[in-house]
């Protein structure tokens, strides 16, 4: 796959990109991301890359015609089916399915805006989609883009590990994840759960199944409520919530 991001700050992004799975990746040759800026468009002395608003007010917008410039170069070095992404906080939500789509494209440009945003035209006629990655206001799409990306190189073949592509989709999807120990065996007083030094691997799987669909009905109830879960899974829920409700404190009501 190859990413091309347009950005003011390019150096942020191509330092940022060199780092763990995504920086292998790319060592590998499994995926090129490449970082331009307008800057390098801008054809006055002072390489002016903002602009002010129509309409007035504070703050400034991407300059129009060296962004058109940088995003129109950034586009000739996809392969053709590429996707044009804007990083905006008044984008679609990004969710993992998001990424699993984005994972089939051959290319991806996302810009990454600055200052108050980019001009509405240029986004209408380079743009396919608008994404945010949550609903919060950032100083930049920097950070949202390098999210994108780590998101969806990591889902690449090959990119993972065996062990970690196949717990990927495996039997906890949907699911938070279940806690993890290391040694020692006690830390401040707190032994690790017996079962997992108990060497059956049974028992193992089925706790930690336990644990993630515990977890997942105490912080994010409408994940467990908008899945089918197996006879199986709701006894092991069951079972989490009775041993939960036994060690809190009787509520107020
Ligand atoms: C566009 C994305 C970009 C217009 C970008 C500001 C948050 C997100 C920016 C604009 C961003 C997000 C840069 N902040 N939630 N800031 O994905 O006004």
């Amino acid at each position: 796959m190859r990413i091309e991001v347009v950005t003011l700050f390019p150096e942020f992004v191509s330092e940022a990109v060199r780092f763990g799975v995504l920086g292998r990746a790319q060592d590998r040759g499994q995926v090129t991301v490449c970082a331009r800026t307008p800057r390098e468009f801008a054809d006055d002395p002072h390489k002016t890359v903002d602009d002010r608003p129509y309409g007035g007010g504070p703050g400034m917008v991407l300059k129009i015609e060296p962004t058109r410039s940088s995003i129109r170069a950034a586009k000739a070095r996809l392969p053709q089916g590429s996707r044009a992404v804007y990083l905006a906080a008044d984008g679609v939500r990004f969710t993992q399915a998001k990424a699993r789509e984005l994972a089939q494209l051959p290319g991806l440009m996302l810009l990454a805006g600055r200052y108050e945003g980019v001009d509405e035209r240029l986004i209408e006629a380079e743009i396919d989609e608008s994404i945010s990655i949550g609903d919060y206001v950032l100083s930049g799409g920097e950070l949202p883009a390098l999210v994108v990306i780590d998101a969806v190189v990591r889902l690449l073949p090959g990119v993972l590990g065996d062990d970690a592509s196949a717990q990927q989709d495996s039997f906890s999807e949907g699911l938070l994840d279940w806690p993890h120990y290391t040694r020692p065996e006690v830390f401040e007083g707190r032994a690790v759960p017996e079962v997992l030094a108990s060497g059956n691997h049974a028992a193992i799987r089925r706790w930690r199944m336990k644990q993630a669909l515990g977890r997942t009905w105490l912080r994010r109830r409408e994940l467990i409520e908008s899945m089918s879960l197996s006879t199986e899974q709701r006894r092991l829920l069951d079972e989490f919530l009775a041993e939960h409700r036994a060690s809190e404190p009787p509520s107020a009501t």
